[in-house]
C-alpha cells in the first residue's frame, strides 16, 4: 500500500471520473428526457446498437427470417448511447433499466416489452417455436448456458475489457483479477467445444447465438483489443466454433444491424427490409451519393 491509497468515505457521492463513459454513467435510473421512439411498419421493433448484447438479437431474427418465419420481420432503430438515447422517455418505457436492446412486439393484442438480451432470445425462441430445444434436458441445457452467457460476461465486459481497454488508469490488480477471469471462462467454452459441436449440444440453438457475439468476438475479432494478451489462438475448439458459427449468412447480417463505426460495408444504420444488407450499407449509400 502506497501514501496515495484510496481510503472511501463514510458515505459515497457522485465524481465524473472523466473515463470514456463519464458523461453517460450515474448512479440514477429513468428519463431525463421526452423522447419518443420512431415505429416502423413491421411487427417487431428493435431499439439496440451492434454490441456484443445487441448483436445477440440481430442474429436470432436474422435466423428466424432464414427459417421462414415471416413475423419476425423488424424494424432495427439505432440507440446511440454515447449520446444518452437510452434516457429518453419512449427507450425507458420499454426498458426501465436504460440499456441496449430493447424489443416492442405490436404484434400481440396489447404490444409486449421486452429487455434483457437473454429474455428477448427466449421471447422469441418461444414466439416461433425455434432455437430452443423443446424436450427437458435439451431445453435445461441450452437454458443453462444461456444463464451462464448471462451472468459471466460482466466480468469480461465491465471487468476486464473496462480496466484492459477503457479506464484512464492502467491498474494492475484489476487487470490481473478479470484476465484470469476471462481465460478461466475461455477454458470453460473451450472444454465443453471439445465434446460438442455446437454450446448446447448438437444443434446450434440461443445459447451459441448468446455466446457467439461475446467469446467468439474475443476470439477472432480482437475484442478490447485483448486478443494477443489473453492468447486466444489457444483455445482451438473456441476458435473451431468461432469460425463455424461466425460462416452463417444470419450471423454475417446480425452483425451489420444497427452498427455505427467499423468498414462501411459493416454498417446498417438501420434495418427495414432484407434488401437493406444489398443497398443501405454505408459503404453502398456513399458509392450513391
Ligand atoms: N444485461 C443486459 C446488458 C445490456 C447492456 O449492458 N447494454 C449496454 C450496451 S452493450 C448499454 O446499453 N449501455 C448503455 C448504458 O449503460 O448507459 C442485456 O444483456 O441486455
Amino acid at each position: 500500500m502506497t501514501d496515495t491509497a484510496y481510503v472511501p468515505p463514510k458515505v459515497w457521492t457522485h465524481k465524473p471520473d472523466g473515463g470514456r463513459y463519464a458523461a453517460t454513467n450515474r448512479p440514477i435510473a429513468g428519463a431525463t428526457q421526452e423522447k419518443e421512439l420512431p415505429v416502423g411498419r413491421h411487427p417487431l421493433q428493435l431499439y439496440s446498437l451492434a454490441t456484443p448484447n445487441g448483436v445477440k438479437v440481430t442474429i436470432m431474427l436474422e435466423e428466424l427470417l432464414a427459417l421462414g418465419h415471416r413475423g419476425a420481420e423488424y424494424d432495427a432503430w439505432p440507440i446511440k448511447i454515447n449520446e444518452g438515447d437510452q434516457f429518453g422517455s419512449g427507450f425507458v418505457a420499454v426498458n426501465p433499466n436504460s440499456k441496449i436492446p430493447a424489443l416492442l412486439d405490436r404484434s400481440e393484442s396489447k404490444p409486449v416489452r421486452v429487455f434483457e438480451s437473454g429474455s428477448i432470445l427466449v421471447y422469441l425462441a418461444e414466439k416461433f417455436g425455434a432455437l430452443l430445444p423443446t424436450e427437458r434436458a435439451a431445453r435445461a441445457e441450452c437454458l443453462s448456458w444461456l444463464f451462464w452467457q448471462m451472468g459471466s460476461t460482466p466480468y469480461v465486459g465491465g471487468g476486464f475489457g473496462h480496466f484492459y481497454a477503457y479506464a484512464q488508469e492502467k491498474i494492475e490488480y484489476a487487470i490481473n483479477r478479470f484476465a484470469m477471469e476471462t481465460k478461466r471462462q475461455l477454458d470453460v467454452l473451450d472444454r465443453r467445444l471439445a465434446e460438442s459441436e455446437y454450446v448446447a449440444g448438437p444443434q446450434y440453438t440461443i445459447a451459441d447465438i448468446a455466446i457467439w457475439p461475446w467469446y467468439g468476438g474475443l476470439a477472432q475479432f480482437n475484442q478490447y483489443g485483448g486478443g494477443e494478451f489473453l492468447s486466444v489462438q489457444d483455445y482451438k475448439n473456441l476458435q473451431r466454433w468461432t469460425t463455424q458459427v461466425g460462416q452463417r449468412l444470419a450471423v454475417k447480417r446480425g452483425r451489420k444491424v444497427n452498427r455505427l463505426s467499423g468498414d462501411p460495408a459493416d454498417q446498417l444504420h438501420e434495418r427495414h427490409d432484407a434488401s437493406d444488407f444489398d443497398t443501405k450499407t454505408q459503404d453502398k449509400l456513399a458509392a450513391k451519393s
